[in-house]
């Protein structure tokens, strides 16, 4: 009985993802969820790309946190447009909060959106938002037993971006070892090593993205 509850519980924002997906993908957006740790520098890959993807297109952000408007001015003074939920405690975004923003965004003016949530490995996982695809970004002082310890996270991304390379002379972490144990627990995981401070390794991440929002345009 209990169980059941909790799936209908779930179906309705089930069914919201669904919704908020083919309003997107009738738009031409390419969405991304952008998931991860607090501090794994979520919102410092998100600058860096919003930089140099703003050069070839319009790029939108929503940012999910428990409070403040932080990140949205962050990613807004890179050149995205930008809109702040505030969960008021929740520990991730789900698709109804994340359906009323588009709903106000004039998505019609927009090539790529990027959706950051709540800094959690856990329940985001299982929220989806709507968006086409899913990356998370684990940095290097996370230490190398993450995807292990929360698989579900990392099973359910396409692509990850192991943040703070320039740190790898200074820390006990070992990117090899790291690889293999993202690719462990999911095979098909696109992988890039990067440094958000200098954008380093980040390009691949960049063609990536361009190939989604190609897709997108080209299915509206
Ligand atoms: N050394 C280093 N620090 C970084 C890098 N990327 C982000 N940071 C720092 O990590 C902290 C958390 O970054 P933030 O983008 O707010 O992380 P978020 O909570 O995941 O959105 C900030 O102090 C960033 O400046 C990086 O590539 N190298
Ligand atoms: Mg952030």
């Amino acid at each position: 009985m209990k169980i059941r509850l909790a799936q209908s519980a779930m179906q309705k924002y089930d069914i919201k993802a669904e919704q908020n997906a083919r309003l997107l993908a009738k738009s031409g957006v390419f969405a991304v969820d952008v998931m991860g740790s607090p501090g794994a520098g979520k919102t410092e890959i998100l600058e860096r790309t919003v930089e140099a993807m703003v050069q070839d297109m319009t790029v939108g952000v929503i940012e999910g946190d428990i409070c403040t408007e932080r990140d949205a001015d962050r990613v807004r003074a890179s050149g995205a447009q930008a809109v702040q939920i505030n969960t008021e405690g929740a520990c991730h975004l789900d698709a109804h909060m994340v359906g009323e923003v588009l709903e106000n965004m004039t998505l019609g003016e927009l090539d790529l959106l990027f959706i950051e949530n709540v800094g959690n490995l856990i329940c985001p996982t299982r929220f989806r938002s709507g968006a086409a695809e899913r990356a998370i970004v684990l940095s290097l002082p996370e230490g190398t037993d993450k995807p292990e310890k929360y698989p579900s996270m990392f099973r359910s991304c396409a692509v990850a971006l192991v943040n703070k390379i320039d740190l790898i002379d200074v820390l006990p972490v070992d990117l090899a070892e790291l690889t293999l144990e993202i690719r462990r627990v999911n095979p098909h995981m696109r992988i890039w090593p990067v440094c958000a401070r200098t954008a380093q390794g980040m390009e691949g991440w960049y063609e990536w993205l361009r190939e989604g929002v190609r897709r997108s345009a080209a299915g509206r």
